[in-house]
C-alpha cells in the first residue's frame, strides 16, 4: 500500500479504505496548516490548547481575523471560509476549510493515528462527545448568547440583533450548567472520566467565556472550581494567550 499523505485525512474513510489507526505518519512531512483566529476568544482558545496537546503548533501559521471589526462576518469570509462567520477555522494546504472547533480537535487528534483528546474505543469516543456537546450547550454556547445578547457584546456595528431578555436566560442557563459540572467533577477526575479529553477543553472554553462576560463560577461550585485551577496549571492550557 503506498504511503498516505496526512492530508489525506480530509477525505472519506471509504475511498482511502484506511482507519485512524492505520495511518502512516510522518510529522516532519505535515504541510503547514492556517488557522483564522482571534487569539484570546473561548473557542480558538479551545483550538490552541488542542494544538498545545498534540504539540502541533509549529505546523500553523495564525491569521488574526478582528471580530470586533466584523471581518469574519464580510461576504469574503463567509463565502470563503466559514459559512457560519465564526472563528477558529482551519485551512488545509489544499484550501479545504474546517469549522467548528470539535470538527477542528478532531482532525488534529487523529491526524497521527494515536487519538489522545477524541477518545480511542467507541465508548471513550461516544462519552467525549457527549460531554464536550453538553458543555457547548449548556455553558459555553449558553454564555456566548448571553455576550452577544444582553451585553455590548462586539459592538453595534457587528451586534446587528439583539434580544437581551434570551441573553439573559441563557446567562441563567449557563449558571446551572456551572452546577452540573461542579456535581460530574465531584464524582470524576475529568468532565469525560479518568482522562483529560477535548470535554475538558470545552469546559474550559466556557470558563474562559465566563471570565470574559464576569460572571463568576459560584463559590459553591468547589470541586469545579478546584478542577479549573488544575486545568490552567497545565502547560496546553496555562501558556494561551487568554490566560496572560
Ligand atoms: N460553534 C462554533 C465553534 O465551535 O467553533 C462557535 C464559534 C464561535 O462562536 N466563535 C466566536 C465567534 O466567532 C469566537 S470567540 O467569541 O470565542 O472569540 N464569535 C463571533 C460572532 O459574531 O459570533
Amino acid at each position: 500500500m503506498p504511503p498516505i499523505r496526512p492530508d489525506a485525512c480530509n477525505r472519506p474513510l471509504r475511498e482511502t479504505n484506511m482507519t485512524t489507526s492505520s495511518i502512516n505518519f510522518d510529522l516532519a512531512k505535515l504541510p503547514i496548516m492556517t488557522i483564522y483566529d482571534f487569539p484570546k476568544g473561548p473557542y480558538p482558545t479551545r483550538v490552541r490548547i488542542a494544538l498545545a496537546e498534540k504539540n502541533l503548533q509549529s505546523h500553523v501559521e495564525f491569521v488574526m481575523v478582528d471580530l470586533y471589526k466584523g471581518e469574519h462576518k464580510t461576504p469574503e469570509f463567509i463565502s470563503g471560509k466559514n459559512y457560519s462567520g465564526t472563528l477558529p477555522v482551519l485551512e488545509l494546504n489544499d484550501g479545504t476549510c474546517i469549522a467548528e472547533c470539535t470538527a477542528i480537535t478532531e482532525y488534529l487528534d487523529t491526524l497521527d493515528g494515536a487519538p489522545t483528546l477524541t477518545g480511542r474505543t467507541p465508548f471513550e469516543k461516544g462519552v467525549i462527545h457527549m460531554m464536550s456537546k453538553r458543555a457547548e450547550l449548556e455553558l459555553l454556547d449558553a454564555i456566548s448568547v448571553y455576550f452577544h445578547h444582553a451585553t455590548p457584546g462586539l459592538g453595534p456595528n457587528v451586534e446587528r440583533y439583539q434580544n437581551a431578555e434570551w441573553g439573559f436566560r441563557q446567562r441563567d442557563k449557563a449558571l446551572r450548567g456551572m452546577h452540573y459540572f461542579n456535581d460530574v467533577l465531584k464524582k470524576q477526575p475529568f468532565v469525560a472520566g479518568d482522562a483529560f479529553s477535548m470535554a475538558d477543553i470545552t469546559v474550559i472554553g466556557g470558563l474562559v467565556f465566563a471570565s470574559i462576560v464576569k460572571l463568576p463560577v459560584p463559590e459553591e461550585c468547589e470541586a469545579l472550581l478546584a478542577w479549573y485551577t488544575k486545568m490552567r496549571e497545565r502547560p496546553s492550557v496555562r501558556n494561551q494567550p487568554a490566560f496572560a
